[in-house]
């Protein structure tokens, strides 16, 4: 009997590592990725610590796919702007993942931007008036958060649940 629920155990864990692209409730998948659209507006520094909240991390947007896949959703978030999980605070104009040394290499800047504003533009987002582009921003100015989570990070337990 103990054989058989153990084999049962290792089946379904078989199983939930395949189906790894499940997502916790609210939050869309793509390509291995999970995201929340956040409500609320928040600071640059709000918006890492809301997603580090989900144990996840401020988007990162790494290829053209990705980048359309969130412009179609943002699309249709009405008048808000998305904050990006970049900065170009260490060195002006080179763009790094936030809290890391990585540089960012794919990039969708609206026409005219990054301009670095008032040399105070060191955060970014996707542009509601600019047709989900992305621009440079203060990173103290208020947007909503775009988390992203690996799907392979997500603990079993939040899958079952
Ligand atoms: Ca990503
Ligand atoms: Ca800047
Ligand atoms: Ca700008």
């Amino acid at each position: 009997m103990l054989k058989v629920y153990l084999s049962v155990s290792v089946l379904l864990l078989l199983t939930i590592s395949v189906e790894a692209t499940d997502c916790p409730n609210g939050w869309l998948a793509y390509e291995g990725s999970c995201y929340l659209l956040g409500h609320k507006t928040l600071t640059f520094n709000d918006a890492v610590v809301f997603c580090s909240n989900q144990s996840a991390f401020v988007v990162h947007v790494e290829t053209s796919m990705e980048n359309n896949f969130l412009k179609y959703f943002l699309q249709e978030m009405n008048s808000y702007d998305y904050w990006i999980g970049m900065t170009d605070a260490v060195t002006e104009n080179q763009w790094l993942w936030h809290g890391t040394d990585s540089e960012v290499e794919f990039f969708d800047w609206a026409p005219g931007e990054p301009h670095n504003l008032q040399n105070n533009e060191d955060c970014a987002v996707f542009g509601d008036t600019i047709n989900e582009q992305w621009a440079d921003v203060d990173c103290s100015s208020k947007r909503k958060p775009v988390c992203e989570l690996k799907a392979d990070y997500v603990p079993i337990t939040e899958i079952i649940g």
